[in-house]
Parts: C-alpha cells; structure tokens; sequence
C-alpha cells in the first residue's frame, strides 16, 4: 500500500475492522477508538505505511501490550515513516480531543503525531472533507511521549481517521499505546489534572 500523507489521504484506501468487544473492554470510558491499546490484538488498525505491525508485551503505556512498528522508506519524501490509522464514527460539528503516546525502540529519533481526517461517509470510505494534525513531538526511548491536538468536525462528516505517523531521516522502531478520541471535555481523562473545563456544582 502507498504511503499516505495526511495532506494527501486517500481514505478509500482505509479497511476499517471492527474491533473485538475484548479490546472494547480494555479502553477507558468515553474513548471513541475501539482497540485503544493493543491489549489483544492490532485489529481495527490498518497499516497504512510500516514495514511491519506487531503487537508486544515489552512495553506498554497502559495495561500489558503496546503497538510496535517497524518505520518504512518512502522515496517520495525521503523519510522513513511510521504510519498506522483506525476508523471510528463522529458526529458532526463536534471538537474531538485525540491524544495517543509514543514510545522509541531503537533507530534514529523520529518527530510524531496524532492527526484526524474527517470523512463524509462512514467507515472512512469517501470523500475527504478536512483534516488536522497535531504539531510533532520528538520522542526516546526513556518515557512514554503524549502527543495530542484538538480537532472540529465539519458539518457533514460522519467518521474519522485518527492516524499515528512518526518520520525520520534514518530507520527506526516505535511503540505506540492508549489512543484515544473523544469530545474535547474528556480529551485526557483526567490524567493531566486539568480539571478547568469542570464544575462541582450542580447546574
Ligand atoms: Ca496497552
């Protein structure tokens, strides 16, 4: 399959999976992405540019498992790129929080992100209708890197792409655990304490 930049996505090239109701299991509440952290498989993502995707148990950010890819070369960018994407229906006119952690293995230190491709039809097959991703973070291999963005859904979309990307100059190897997709209100779970957007108080 072709590499696909997110300024280029072509989401009919998407196989969206249904994710088993085991993975479902494992996702925090309100998390909008069905097999959020690998726990049992990598079902429900699609290797959209990686020499391989596998799932591992050396590592995790959360629960046991985490997704391990083996970046690609691409000759069109002259970068070896890292790119694994999921499906899941939206509703329009939304701000979607989308959050997922990146960790390196081994190879050159990759610059990553988490973008999202909203798509007027479901399952990720049709038109594209906008996208956006959140700026780079450079990752290690000593923690767990989150990297995350807030994005709108436009007024026809109906389901979205959440694509993990890392590139490099050189060949490297990356894990990546605990995406996540929700409206904005509950992007972090509460896991950054920010807890601004809440009130104690009953209306
Ligand atoms: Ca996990």
């Amino acid at each position: 399959m072709p590499e696909i930049p997110l300024h280029r996505f072509r989401p009919a090239l998407l196989a969206c999976l249904a994710a088993t109701s085991t993975a479902l299991a494992q996702c925090e509440a309100g998390n909008l992405i069905s097999n959020c952290g690998f726990e049992v498989d990598t079902a429900g993502w699609t290797t959209t540019w990686v020499d391989s995707l596998v799932r591992t148990t050396s590592a995790a950010h959360g629960g046991i498992a985490s997704a391990e890819t083996d970046a690609r070369f691409s000759a069109t960018s002259n970068l070896f790129l890292s790119q694994i994407t999921t499906c899941v229906p939206v509703n329009p006119e939304t701000n979607y929080g989308v959050q997922t952690f990146f960790k390196l293995v081994s190879g050159a230190i990759p610059s990553c992100s988490v973008g999202t491709v909203f798509i007027d039809a479901l399952k990720c097959a049709g038109f594209l209708v906008g996208n956006q991703s959140t700026l780079p973070a450079a990752i290690d291999d000593q923690s767990w890197t989150r990297a995350s963005g807030i994005a709108a859904s436009p007024a026809d979309a109906l389901s979205v792409a959440v694509i993990l990307t890392c590139q490099a100059s050189l060949d490297f190897l990356v894990r990546q655990d605990d995406a996540f997709l929700a409206p904005a209100i509950f992007l972090d779970g509460f896991e950054s304490s920010d807890l601004s957007e809440w009130s104690s108080s009953s209306p």
